[in-house]
């Protein structure tokens, strides 16, 4: 992604891997300040995950990813049994960052299998090249869903999105953002609704900072003024990314993604949920057996802020004591989704035939 920092224009990703380190950009500090942090071993990448410093199911699929390669690294001088036992336990540490999204989960998963075959070098150099491809098909993974979903996106929309499934969501471009990139550069006049998203707010810190760099005009709206908007017949099209599809398409996305769902259909605008098969979890049947996250109550209690100095501080925003739930995604059901924007295409209902078969295009390419 382009990133104009003090003036100066850096083309950069999300997250990337110089040997045994990983670096990113600290989503935690934007849009405020602008930083890249390194990360020297799995330990350390896998508190990034949980903190939240790197986001959004394509981003910590490949963060995981990287985690493992560490591991393999860190252990490349022990012998072929505590090999094995060091990165099955870094690997059990990573997978136990965040439950939601399936991408955390796969990539992990290909880095362990990699690291399972041949003496210890081997192992490592199959584990780091695993953990370089799976970012390197993150990448053309937004690409070619920023190609299928600028298809449906027609000159003049104005569209509404949720959270942030942006370039900063993935290694570059995004899921749900990356139709809205290609749509812009192409020339047609778009317009978009960022939602807020509480209680992280990455709609206004992160999506309205990434439309904000690429020039794309857009609005912040309040997560609560998107059925505004839609009654009036502002919002033409709506799409989302995604953190865990079931096999009958019943998807995880981030809080609040449901209700904008079910006011769409409601409204007869098309809801569309852009993720790459790497997203898809045949295992889960359908939405019921997702896990949701459930994050501290502080996000809710608390907000984190810039004050007119710059200075980035922490505000408390209810009473003391106050109790608060925090469930960090909800399942939007399958009946309300127009489409998915895959990697291989758009896939429509009946989705447990849509999915099944999109996931068999390329052998092997999905957990
Ligand atoms: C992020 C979120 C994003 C999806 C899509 O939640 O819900 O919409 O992860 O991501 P969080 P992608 O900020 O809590 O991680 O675009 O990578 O598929």
């Amino acid at each position: 992604m382009r990133v104009k920092v003090n003036g100066e224009t850096h083309e950069l990703w999300t997250l990337w891997r110089e040997g045994s380190e990983v670096k990113m950009i600290d989503q935690r500090l934007l849009p405020h300040r602008f930083m890249i942090l390194t990360l020297y071993s799995h330990q350390e990448t896998a508190e990034a995950i949980r903190d939240m410093v790197v986001r959004g199911a394509g981003a910590i699929g490949v963060a995981g990813g990287y985690g493992v390669a560490q591991a393999a690294l860190e252990a490349q001088g022990k012998n072929q049994k505590t090999f094995k036992a060091y990165v099955s336990e870094a690997a059990d540490t990573l997978r136990a960052t965040r439950p939601t999204a399936v991408n955390l989960f796969h990539a992990i998963d290909k880095c362990e299998k990699a690291a399972s075959k041949g003496s210890v070098p081997e192992r490592v150099a199959a584990t780091c090249a695993e953990a370089d491809r799976l970012a390197q098909e993150d990448l053309e993974a937004s690409k070619k869903m920023g190609e299928y979903g600028n298809a449906l996106i027609k000159d003049g929309f104005r569209v509404l999105t949720h959270c942030n499934a942006g370039a900063l969501a993935f290694i570059d471009n995004g899921s749900a953002l990356a139709p809205i990139r290609v749509a812009h550069r192409s020339g047609k006049h778009i317009f978009v609704y960022a939602d807020e998203t509480r209680p992280r707010s990455q709609g206004a810190k992160l999506t309205a900072w990434e439309l904000q760099q690429e020039g794309i005009p857009y609005a912040l709206i309040v997560d609560n003024a998107a059925g505004h908007y839609m009654r009036l017949g502002e919002v033409d099209f709506v799409v989302v990314g995604a953190d865990r599809i079931a096999a009958n398409g019943d998807t995880a996305n981030k809080i609040g993604t449901y209700e904008k769902a079910v006011l769409a259909k409601e409204n007869g605008i098309p809801f569309y949920v852009a993720a790459p098969r790497m997203t898809f979890d045949l295992k889960c049947p359908n939405g019921d057996g997702i896990e949701i996250e459930e994050r501290s109550p502080d996000e809710v209690n608390w907000v984190w802020g810039a004050d007119e100095n710059g200075k980035y501080s922490k505000v408390r925003i209810s009473a003391d004591g106050t109790v608060a739930k925090n469930p960090s995604f909800d399942v939007t059901p399958a009946k309300y989704i127009t489409g998915f924007i895959t990697d291989v295409g758009v896939l429509r209902p009946p989705y447990r035939r849509s999915i099944r078969e999109a996931l068999h295009t390329r052998k092997g390419s999905v957990g």
